[in-house]
């Protein structure tokens, strides 16, 4: 399979409380054929893409939460996204929130290949906010309450030509994360985001969410010689302004495509897995330095 393609990232404008997931569905699929009308052979939704960001409500009982959760994948209402990949010949990447057979609560994300079979499955690790309602401050971001730390690593796998890796959200912002999907030879990273403009507890930062969303995924690309498509769920959702910014970078950090709105979009790019090696072989020498046997003299 040829290692150069063009890709496609999906924006997702609000979606609100009383949104069905039918409608989101029905919305991914416009953006699925846009983005096969532009040649795309992948197209990446955001965290959460099925629903509202529900964590940003404080429930006090589980049950009002569960039918914010997938318990399969398909189900009825996400089958039409499997069927229309197949039909278009796309492959997609769709965060969700999942309810497991036995009780755990994830923050998911999974690809899935032109054919409709699910290829990679990655569980939110880095969950921010906070566990209990915490009224003494006005910053409602509950994940910690509502979901489960993932339990499965940061996978590497094969997928699209190439190795691909997955993480969500807040997990771009941390340096192991990309570093972990590095080591183990990830070359396209797809990822998807909620995040909010205002951040009570640091509003100083307000103006920065764009600069850091962009300084974290630039530089985890050219430090570790890997692809990125970051997608947003973006505008104002139930009063919330989520920012966009979706972007495709390369691994020499340069941003390829970004969103110029806060609404439904497609952006894309041609990407090319073997450009990796231009920052891994002739940069850093990847099999040479910054192996975890070196971090020894660090960490000593
Ligand atoms: N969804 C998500 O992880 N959002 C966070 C912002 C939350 S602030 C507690 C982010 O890192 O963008």
């Amino acid at each position: 399979m040829s290692r150069k393609f063009i890709v496609a990232g999906a924006q997702l404008g609000p979606i609100a409380r009383e949104e069905s997931r039918s409608s989101a569905v029905a919305r991914m699929i416009d953006l699925m054929q846009q983005a096969k009308d532009r040649g795309a052979r992948l197209v990446v939704f955001p965290e959460l893409a099925l629903t509202t960001f529900f964590p940003r409500w404080f429930m006090e009982d589980r049950s009002e939460i569960n039918h914010w959760f997938e318990t399969e994948m398909p189900s009825k209402e996400t089958l039409p996204l499997f069927e229309a990949a197949k039909r278009l010949g796309i492959g997609f990447h769709l965060g969700y929130a999942e309810l497991t057979a036995d009780g755990h609560y994830y923050n998911t994300a999974i690809v899935v290949d032109p054919s409709g079979a699910i290829i990679g499955k990655y569980r939110k690790i880095h969950l921010p906010g906070h566990r209990e309602n915490e009224t003494w401050r006005p910053f409602q971001h509950l994940e910690k309450r509502y979901f489960e730390k993932g339990d499965y690593g940061f996978p590497v796998f094969d997928g699209f030509g190439g190795k691909m890796g997955m993480c969500i959200c807040n997990d771009r912002r941390w340096p192991e994360t990309w570093r972990v999907l590095g080591l183990n030879d990830a070359e396209l990273v797809v990822l998807g985001y909620n995040t909010p403009f205002h951040y009570p507890p640091a509003p100083e930062h307000d103006h920065l969410q764009y600069f850091h969303n962009e300084l974290s995924v630039q530089a985890g690309c050219y430090q570790n010689g890997l692809w990125a498509v970051a997608v947003a769920k973006a505008g104002k959702e139930e009063g919330c302004d989520l920012i966009g910014g979706s972007m495709i970078v390369a691994p020499t950090g340069e941003i390829l495509a970004k969103a110029s709105t806060v609404e439904d979009e497609v952006i894309t790019a041609m990407v090319d897995l073997d450009r990796c090696g231009e920052i891994r072989r002739n940069i850093f020498n990847f099999s040479v330095h910054r192996q975890p046997e070196d971090y020894a003299v660090i960490t000593a």
